[in-house]
């Protein structure tokens, strides 16, 4: 397991590459160019900044999370080829830069979704929060002017250059199924994974969060038949899954150690989180640990290192912890203590197999 931390750039991160570097066992940073829009092709100059920055953190770049997909594309529209010929552009300058994952998403319109970010717990601590009640009530539009009002830095997926077209996107998704969007799927694998391969670079899907559809958008990567759906798709090493313990988690029916062991040589890229479910479905991101939550954290780390996992991981959001200001989910210290975690069970496991 290679541990890395996902650094949102100069400026856009009360998380320093200093504070990252003296969290034990973390090798790399999880990073992208935040401010370029999606569909647009990767500055090398700015590419070259933050290679620059992390080389004097001694940090690599090896993860780029993520380099997002024009709506085009999943929408199937005849201008998505223009924006897949400046995908494969960014790619071809990520490889010269040494990144070996890509991770990106499918999700229509939104990437991930809550309708709280500072939900208090019982501790005082606040984390992210879903409740399926506040989301029927609520219009897509109030919900993304109330997830970014206060936040001065750009969430990741909430864009406002993306977001400022909701409603004519909304429009432009009426009709469009779940097996349309397969078939969209199915069109950018097919134009991308030959490119990845000769760059060796493995592309790596990461689930719809939450798994479920929202607002009537379909979703499609939510479960353990919808993952092997996708990497059928097209078979190959480079067209591979950012499995994430927390989004699929909080779906109960889906079996995240029985998916790691299934799809063990298609997960170059691990998001390793917790989540609590509530009897009526809404759910609250808590500490790693397997007793906070209900997702069995210690199996799912189990699960990989029975699999003789090689790839990189990362703990994904954490609680905000001891009035830290920072982004929602993104702060650092519930991150580090959930790494902590992370290597207290990997490293037993490693000890008790040595032994
Ligand atoms: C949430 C993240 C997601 C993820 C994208 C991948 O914090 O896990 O935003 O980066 O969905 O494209």
């Amino acid at each position: 397991m290679r541990m890395v931390f996902r650094w949102f750039g100069e400026g856009n991160d009360t998380v320093t590459l200093d504070h990252i570097r003296q969290i034990p066992g973390v090798e790399g940073i999880v990073w992208a160019l935040h401010d370029v829009p999606a569909g647009e092709e990767w500055p090398m100059d700015k590419i070259l900044a933050v290679k620059a920055a992390a080389d004097k953190a001694g940090l690599h770049l090896d993860v780029v999370e993520s380099v997002n997909i024009h709506e085009d594309i999943k929408l199937g529209l005849p201008t998505r080829d223009q924006y897949i010929e400046n995908y494969k552009k960014t790619m071809e300058k990520l490889a010269q830069v040494g990144v070996k994952v890509i991770c990106y998403n499918f999700m229509p319109i939104f990437d991930w979704l809550r309708t709280d970010m500072h939900k208090e717990m019982d501790d005082g601590s606040t984390a992210l929060f879903y409740e399926h009640k506040k989301l029927a009530d609520i219009e897509p539009l109030e919900l993304v002017r109330r997830i970014t009002e206060n936040s001065a830095l750009t969430m990741p997926g909430w864009e406002p250059e993306r977001l400022q077209y909701l409603t004519g996107l909304f429009e432009a998704y009426k009709d469009v199924t779940e097996e349309n969007m397969w078939e969209h799927a199915r069109y950018f694998l097919q134009e991308i994974i030959p490119t990845a391969e000769r760059l060796g670079i493995r592309m790596a899907i990461h689930p719809d969060d939450p798994p479920w559809p929202i607002f009537g958008l379909p979703k499609i990567i939510t479960s353990q038949d919808n993952i092997r759906r996708y990497l059928n798709l097209y078979d190959s090493p480079y067209n591979s899954v950012t499995l994430c313990s927390g989004s699929l988690g909080a779906n109960p029916n889906n079996d995240i150690i029985g998916m790691i062991h299934e799809f063990k040589d298609r997960i170059p890229f691990a998001h390793i989180r917790n989540v609590r479910i509530y009897d009526n479905g809404d759910f609250i991101e808590t500490s790693h640990r397997s007793q906070d939550g209900s997702v069995d954290i210690a199996g799912v780390v189990e699960a990989y290192h029975d699999t003789g996992f090689e790839g990189y991981a990362r703990p994904d959001h954490g609680r905000h912890l001891w009035g830290e200001q920072c982004r929602p989910g993104y702060g650092l210290y519930d991150r580090a203590l959930g790494i902590m975690y992370l290597w207290g069970v990997w490293d037993s496991l490693q000890r008790r197999s040595k032994a």
